[in-house]
């Protein structure tokens, strides 16, 4: 099933995805499938799981086609599944808060924004994807331990393991590039428009590796991250809509980085119709990121937009500007902060790649560079990208002040976590510290604080576990 230089899909121990705690996972997986076994009457024919994901820097570029620095998080999705004979779709949750939903497995429908769409994404992808004229009923258990709503991809996670799940019941083959490609395209059924950084990094995943992940072609680097450093994520508790950010804040800053790109070709003599992307922009103007931040002072204004100025400078009318410009998921937006968004793309675009330098060049300084650039990119994110929270910036705020060399949101933002990056001797009084500085006053009790600030290492891919 795997891809050339690609590792096996497929995996027969937990101790081969979580290394140093297959004891609690198999306490887990135990629990799954008395589950199963009592809610469907069969016992599960196998395991699928796909990890959430930490971005340590490169926020809001994955879909101008800049590379991006995650790894993955042990915390994942886990699926088991049964195939059927009847034709259905039969989808459970452990936690009861996420009610069950049924359907025929010829009529997918993504309707809405419920947790389990985000399953029936990764069916409908990979059914797709296989080309299949039949597809085959599904009985599966779902359970997460990925905070949701949080930035680590909790709904990714969901939509890669529904992929890969869907793949072993069509006896598919497909290579982990190949995965998250399909799945990074199928998750935009539920109407966002987002990159692939999240799937990409959950199928392209290595134990102990952060990675550089590159599109276009898609491609993964390992990346050494400083050996005397630990990062730790911390939940400012404001939970980000999806519903509401999807429509509001996050498509539209997908449609603002489409225009900027557009209306810088139509500055620079290009065809604007052929350019879709910042990244593309400057491959076709062949110059380098400092370049294409003199050529925003040059040709853009500070003061937002207006649909009727974009209209006139790119010469067309106002109905071709759904068709032409933006998708109608941001049609209602009044205002374009082009320079701004732009500003931020380019300049966190340059920032990933000092990153991994900083991190290949491994000087005795390299935790500290690194943590300067984090909260360069907070702060891009916050006053440029716009995709910070007051809690989120307050607690960015507080982890600087509890001794972090560096932090910053991780994932879209409006809400979630924060990453930060401490010396792992200190990493310890780190966590205390900013408990008792943010959570403390907030009546948070110590104990149950480990859901929401803890230290992570780089977690293993997604896979397909099949109890020998
Ligand atoms: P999250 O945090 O999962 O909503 C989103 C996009 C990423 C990337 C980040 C911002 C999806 C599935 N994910 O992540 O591709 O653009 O925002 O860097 O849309
Ligand atoms: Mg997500």
């Amino acid at each position: 099933m795997e891809g050339e230089g690609e590792s096996s899909l497929i995996v027969h121990s937990l101790a081969d995805i979580y290394p140093g705690s297959s004891q609690a996972a198999n306490e887990r997986y135990r629990m799954m499938n008395k589950m199963f076994t009592e809610k469907l009457n069969v016992k599960p024919q196998y395991f699928a799981r796909a990890p959430g994901r930490v971005n340590i820097i490169g926020e809001h570029i994955d879909y101008c086609g800049y590379g991006v620095f995650p790894m993955a998080l042990e915390q994942d999705i886990v699926i088991a599944v049964a195939v059927n004979q009847d034709q259905k779709l039969r989808i459970f949750n452990t936690n009861e808060q996420f009610k069950s939903f049924e359907c025929d497995c010829n009529d997918v429908k993504i309707d809405g924004i419920n947790w389990y769409h985000y399953f029936l994404c990764g069916y409908k992808g990979i059914c797709e994807a296989l080309n299949l004229s039949t597809t085959v009923g599904m009985d599966v258990l779902v359970d997460g331990t990925i905070p949701k709503s949080a930035g680590l991809s909790s709904s990714s996670a969901l939509v890669c393991c529904a992929g890969l799940a869907t793949l072993r019941a069509n006896n598919g083959s497909l290579s982990r590039v190949e995965l998250a490609e399909v799945c990074a395209a199928c998750e935009r059924y539920i109407g966002t428009q987002g990159g692939g950084m999240d799937q990409s990094i959950s199928f392209l995943a290595e134990g102990g590796k952060a990675k550089l992940i590159e599109f276009n072609p898609l491609r993964a680097t390992n990346v050494n991250l400083p050996a005397d450093s630990a990062f730790v994520i911390s939940n400012c508790m404001v939970e980000m809509k999806k519903s509401e950010t999807a429509s509001t804040h996050f498509n539209v800053r997908v449609a603002e980085c489409v225009i900027s790109a557009k209306i810088l070709a139509q500055c620079n003599n290009l065809k604007w119709k052929d350019i879709k992307t910042l990244g593309e922009l400057q491959k076709t103007l062949d110059k380098d990121l400092n370049q294409m931040l003199q050529l925003i002072e040059k040709n853009l204004h500070k003061d937002p937009y207006t649909r009727q100025e974009i209209c006139s400078i790119l010469k067309i009318e106002d109905s071709d500007f759904e068709k032409h410009v933006v998708s109608s998921a941001a049609k209602d937006a009044a205002l374009f902060k082009l320079y701004d968004r732009s500003l931020h793309v380019y300049s966190e675009a340059n920032r990933v790649l000092t990153s991994k330098k900083i991190c290949d060049e491994a000087s005795s300084e390299a935790s500290e560079l690194l943590g300067r650039l984090m909260s360069e990119s907070h702060s891009s994110c916050s006053s440029k990208y716009e995709c910070s929270c007051p809690e989120l910036d307050k607690l960015v705020e507080a982890c600087m002040s509890c001794g972090s060399l560096g932090s910053r949101l991780t994932g879209a933002g409006w809400g979630g976590c924060a990453v930060s990056i401490v010396r792992k001797t200190d990493a310890k009084n780190f966590v205390r510290s900013l408990f008792e500085e943010y959570y403390a006053c907030k009546g948070y009790k110590w104990e149950d604080a480990d859901q929401i600030l803890f230290s992570t290492e780089p977690g293993t891919g997604a896979a397909l576990y099949l109890p020998n």
